[in-house]
């Protein structure tokens, strides 16, 4: 599917070099993409409901890191996907009454205006789950051929990925297994289904069920794709065996991410999956995870429709650590704006001597596992090198 449209990214004055970035799997930061090329697969919505200020942060910050990558003169490969068929957009259709393709569409397409007014770069392929069935199902027949999976002999044709096969399993998460099981049940996983090898083993191919849009799955017989195996394959599919980053929230920490690595690595023989698995804090509201599931939403479609600015609103967001889970608040929004009117009220002033030395500064920060809030404390409305410092963060101004 179409991506959104991008905008012209300056070249900045000097050199930079790729960010040190935190892992997940090595629970510590390390340099990041080493050559010419860099690589990135981010988990992008699942479209049945609108863009939120959480996914807005994690969007924010995968699009620091592509802006650093170009930055440093590398080449950037950056995949996202949407996954336009699992559960909770079939169950909100059915509770509102609406097709599901037609809410999927309209949600995926206020995302991609969100993102444009966000100053996202888009990615190369943005890719839907729809649209990478065939590749998925051969996928999953590949695993079935490799021992790797099995079907449930219940009847529902539903196939399900043995962790046993994959031999690290567990190192991206560095979670013990009781905390797996648990999340796994919280995160779409069901550890407590009858007949599987091992209550941790994921779904790879759901077998067709009365009333369920099903697809033509060849030997695996109609049905549709599991949540970790979709992301596997787009990224093998356009990235290459190994990627550079692996990114999303840190709700995707486990199951998601470990699964889709153990898929990934099983299919290829080629390990670790991602360079760096990289994830981003969860942003709350009142307390609470912002999530479609509790509804306890501030939507960036609806700030804009208010009238505030989406610069404000991406200042705000990288006023605090992209790892650290915080809150959105009223005055985290003013704070933006005010930073924003400050900025813009100093950009006037010509780019003195000072401002290349800035730029070292502010590059040696976000190269720093993305310390933004150092940054906005040095960018100060007095200096004009913070000129080149908004380009680095994205901010238009
Ligand atoms: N489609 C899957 C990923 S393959 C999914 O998690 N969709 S989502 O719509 O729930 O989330 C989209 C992206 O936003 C994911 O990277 C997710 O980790 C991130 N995200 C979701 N909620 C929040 C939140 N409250 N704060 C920060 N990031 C979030
Ligand atoms: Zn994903």
């Amino acid at each position: 599917m179409d991506a959104w449209t991008g905008h012209d990214v300056p070249t900045l004055p000097g050199a930079a070099v790729a960010p040190r970035l935190f892992d997940s799997a090595r629970r510590a930061p390390a340099p990041s993409a080493p050559d010419g090329v860099a690589t990135m697969y981010v988990c992008g919505i699942t479209p049945y409901d609108a863009t939120h200020l959480g996914h807005a942060a994690t969007m924010i910050t995968f699009d620091l890191i592509n802006r650093l990558w170009r930055d440093a003169g590398l080449e950037v490969r950056y995949v996202q996907n949407v996954t336009d068929i699992d559960d909770p957009l079939l169950e909100r259709a059915e509770r509102d009454g609406e097709d599901w393709i037609v809410l999927g569409m309209r949600e995926t397409a206020l995302f991609r205006e969100d993102m444009e007014a966000l100053r996202i770069i888009p990615p190369q392929h943005y890719v839907g789950a729809v649209e990478s069935i065939p590749a998925i199902a051969g996928h999953v027949r590949e695993l079935l051929a490799a021992g790797a999976a099995y079907t449930l002999d219940d009847g529902t044709g539903d196939v399900y990925f043995a962790v046993s096969a994959a031999p690290s399993f567990g190192y991206e998460s560095n979670l013990p297994r009781e905390q797996m099981t648990v999340l796994s049940a919280e995160r779409g996983g069901d550890p407590e289904r009858a007949g599987k090898r091992d209550p941790l083993d994921p779904l790879l191919w759901r077998g067709a069920r009365d009333g369920e849009p099903a697809w033509d799955g060849g030997e695996l017989g109609p049905g549709r794709p599991g949540w970790h195996i979709e992301c596997a394959t787009i990224a093998l599919g356009l990235l290459g065996d190994t990627i550079d980053v692996q990114g999303g929230g840190n709700d995707l920490i486990y199951p998601h991410h470990e699964c889709s690595a153990a898929h990934a690595e099983v299919l290829t023989g080629a390990a670790p999956f991602a360079g760096h698995y990289v994830h981003a804090g969860m942003i709350g509201l009142a307390g609470e995870k912002m999530s479609k599931s509790k509804g306890n939403l501030v939507f960036v479609s609806r700030l804009r429709a208010d009238g505030v600015d989406p610069m404000a609103v991406r200042l705000g967001l990288l006023s605090g650590h992209y790892r650290a889970d915080r809150e959105w608040t009223d005055d985290v929004l003013k704070a933006g704006q005010e930073r924003l009117a400050r900025w813009r009220a100093a950009a006037a002033a010509p780019i003195g001597p000072s401002g290349e030395g800035l730029l070292a500064a502010v590059r040696e920060s976000l190269g720093n596992d993305l310390d933004t809030p150092a940054v906005l404390c040095w960018a100060s409305s007095s200096d004009p090198g913070s000129r080149w410092s908004v380009v680095l963060l994205g901010i238009k101004l």
